[in-house]
């Protein structure tokens, strides 16, 4: 935990929304290990979760760790010895023989109806699975943006060729049209804003980080189709110990006076290489016509870890904002909570914008 950091913004509701054990698992060998990280929708008026849905083998086998993958969506099975994997924290072996990463889960996502945001009324039947040979160790952490009549779902699809972002779209919560991977590896965090900004389509992504020649940056891309990305360019937004390590778009950008404002998530560097660090989130606003150009920032988190269910978990001491809705001067943003659980957290408007400097 952070000794120092506190949050500055009041929070008016904080609940745990969705547990584990409230999702079903999408096959009898497997049971739900943590239901998080959720993309939310407001479909006028009601609020639609996607859900994170990992899930671990029930069987153990003592001497052998099992990782899951699919094979063409079929779930498959391996059985490593303990002492050919290495393990870097809960998510995460590193195969010794060639330094390979394995996940310890595989991971879907399921739609889940919430009301007014703060109540499970309805769990889809259907789970959106993973299907292609890039999305073998799972899909992850979707983010939903409206535009038009349209929800866009962007989502990490993760495998042996890396941890790339795929883009989906939906009407109904049923059925989603893929279309394919919009940024390949090593690129998650992809939100896209709401509407085209200059005659384009603009998103925020996030280049893998791990060279380390600077602090860890959020990046942005402009696209005509939502397809096709380029002009990237850096939007420097670390710094500040609580966000050392790791940065991250959070929720999809909205507007608000005087410009795009952007909830995101920062990691601290940890020395011990199995824990994984702090997440907490703080925002920017970026100008309305040039969102290249940061108006307004905050030097401490606005949400650290706090109640138990961000506490402890899979992964212990991660608050990581998803999604936003908007109600009045009310923002209640989902979000994930100890890579375990979805919480819902409530702010006033007027008090975070009022906060950035
Ligand atoms: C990190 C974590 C995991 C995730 C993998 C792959 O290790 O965010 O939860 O499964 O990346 O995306």
């Amino acid at each position: 935990m952070l000794d120092k950091e506190v949050q500055v913004l009041r929070r008016l509701h904080t609940q745990c929304l969705i547990r584990p054990q409230a999702m079903p698992a999408s096959d009898e060998r497997l049971e739900v290990i943590g239901a998080f990280n959720p993309a939310v929708a407001d479909v006028n008026g009601e609020v639609v979760l996607v859900v994170r849905v990992s899930e671990a083998l029930k069987e153990t086998r003592p001497g052998y760790r099992s990782v899951p993958r699919y094979e063409h969506g079929r779930l498959e099975v391996e059985w490593l010895r303990e002492e050919d994997v290495k393990y870097i924290d809960p998510r995460v072996v590193h195969l010794k023989a060639n330094g390979f990463t394995r996940l310890t889960f595989v991971t879907h996502l399921r739609a889940v109806h919430c009301g007014d945001g703060k109540r499970i009324e309805r769990i889809e039947d259907v789970p959106i699975m993973p299907e292609t040979e890039e999305e073998e160790y799972g899909i992850e952490d979707p983010r939903i943006t409206r535009i038009g009549d349209t929800f866009y779902m962007t989502y990490v699809a993760v495998s042996r060729h890396g941890v790339a972002t795929a883009l989906a779209s939906t009407r109904d919560f049923k059925t989603f049209t893929r279309h394919g991977i919009v940024f390949p590896p090593q690129n998650k965090d992809v939100l896209l804003f709401p509407e085209k900004v200059g005659g384009e389509y603009v998103a925020f992504h996030r280049p893998d980080p791990s060279a380390h020649f600077s602090s860890p940056e959020m990046w942005l891309a402009w696209s005509p189709d939502l397809v096709h990305w380029g002009k990237h360019e850096p939007l420097h937004a670390g710094g500040g110990t609580w966000a050392m390590s790791r940065v991250g778009g959070g929720v999809p950008p909205f507007r608000v006076d005087g410009g795009w404002l952007e909830i995101y998530h920062g990691n601290t560097k940890s020395n011990d290489i199995h824990d994984v660090g702090t997440y907490s989130a703080a925002a920017i606003l970026l100008d309305a016509g040039d969102p290249r150009k940061v108006l307004k920032r905050i030097a401490e988190p606005i949400m650290v870890p706090e109640a138990d269910f961000e506490r402890e978990g899979f992964v212990h001491n991660v608050v990581f904002p998803t999604g936003l809705v908007e109600r009045d001067d009310v923002l209640q943003v989902h979000y994930g909570a100890a890579d375990t659980y979805c919480g819902v957290v409530e702010w006033s408007k007027k008090e975070l914008l009022g906060l950035l400097k």
